[in-house]
């Protein structure tokens, strides 16, 4: 009997040594405990949020991260010292946390783990481009500021009126680029051409809202599917498609699920086409840009660049002429090419036409380019400096 129960001894003991054995070797392969995402996981005391950004604050209200324990083993070191980060045990063992094979070296009692490489650039927001389907599951779309500022961001809110979404996907669409038809083309922030602006948010459990978060940097961006000058969009237009789980279909198209906001994007100064003259013909070359209005008016194509030498107080040189061609902003009622439609405008197109005063040759107060100055040239004027 006592032999019996030496060996049962004997055995337990060795059972729950090899037990524990396991439970290291589990420790050194087990995944980092999660935090945040949509259940909104919470780490124990002593541990903080580690975001996927390597922030200690959430990005995005569905943003997901691993817990990092606050009390590093950095503790009486000097500076400089290496370290490792831990992370709490898994779930159902003893310890309180483990180290993780991530050595940096002891800053101020805390192991700061320096970056191996260069921080990758925040990737374009970029997806293929919405194929409607038949079903219409839109309630609403909500944006919680109609202007994206400098450094800024916007909540973009899309409710569904299922509450069994699994996927939301949100296309991005200039309105200042638009088609023969009028309808605003979609943004494309990157050279392939086959995927355009936008977001999917899939979800882990099914329901009927979900909150996009757009920062400023994700849309001060070219639009690639534009022209070069005006290179990133202002303003834009965000339609939001639902995805029921189970099927593979976006939603239709609904009014309801579509909003505009204005960004506060800037360009960069254009670079000038040297193949961008007036020519003979008294036309600007097709290789000209002008930045128009996309709607309410009507432009000559080609803009002209032939008006004659009585309205000007010299008469304008080729060199005048060429640069006519090259203020891409005349078309939105900027005469003298600072690339803005303003009062020194106003007063150049009233000095002319009300006062009969000459113009310097190089101001152009043809905005609509059909190589006349008429009330047609102040009503695009006005456009811009009276922005409905
Ligand atoms: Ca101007
Ligand atoms: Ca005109």
């Amino acid at each position: 009997m006592k032999k019996l129960s030496l060996l049962f001894i004997v055995l337990f003991s060795l059972v729950g040594f090899l037990t524990l054995m396991n439970v290291d070797k589990t420790y050194a392969q087990e995944t980092p405990t999660l935090c945040g995402g949509i259940q909104g996981l919470v780490c124990p005391n002593g541990f903080y949020c580690e975001y996927e950004d390597g922030s200690k604050v959430a990005p995005n209200p569905d943003a997901s991260g691993v817990c990092r324990s606050n009390d590093f083993d950095c503790k009486g070191k000097t500076n400089g010292t290496s370290c490792k980060r831990c992370q709490p045990c898994p779930q159902g063992s003893t310890c309180a946390a483990v180290c993780i094979e991530e050595t940096g070296t002891c800053q101020n009692n805390v192991c700061t783990v320096a970056p191996t490489a260069t921080p990758t650039p925040i990737p374009p927001w970029s997806i293929a481009p919405v194929t409607a389907g038949t079903a219409d599951l839109c309630k609403s779309l909500t944006i919680s500021d109609n202007t994206l500022g400098s450094g800024e961001n916007i909540q973009v809110t899309a409710k569904s009126t299922s509450t069994d979404i699994i996927s939301f996907g949100y296309w991005l669409y200039n309105m200042d680029n638009v088609t023969a038809a009028g309808n605003p083309k979609p943004i494309r922030f990157t050279t392939d051409t086959t995927k355009v602006a936008g977001k999917v948010a899939n979800k882990q459990i099914a329901d009927d809202t979900h909150v996009l978060t757009i920062n400023f940097y994700d849309i001060n961006r070219k639009d690639r599917n534009w022209n070069y000058y005006m290179s990133k969009p202002k303003r834009i237009k965000v339609d939001a498609y639902f995805k029921k789980a189970g099927t593979n279909v976006w939603s239709k198209y609904n009014a309801n699920c579509s909003k505009v906001f204005n960004a506060a994007t800037v360009d960069p100064t254009p670079t000038p086409v040297a193949s961008c003259v007036c020519a003979a013909a008294g036309t600007c070359a097709t290789s000209c840009f002008f930045d128009k209005f996309g709607s309410g008016v009507t432009y000559t194509n080609p803009v002209k660049c032939n008006l004659g030498a009585g309205l000007f107080s010299s008469a304008p040189t080729a060199a005048n002429k060429n640069q006519w061609c090259r203020n891409y902003m005349r078309t939105k009622g900027d005469s003298n090419g600072d690339g803005k439609a303003s009062i020194l405008d106003y007063f150049y197109y009233m000095s002319a036409t009300a006062f009969g005063a000459k113009l310097p040759p190089t101001v152009n107060i043809d905005f609509n380019g059909d190589g006349v100055v008429s009330s047609a040239d102040k009503a695009i004027l006005m456009k811009s400096l009276k922005p409905q």
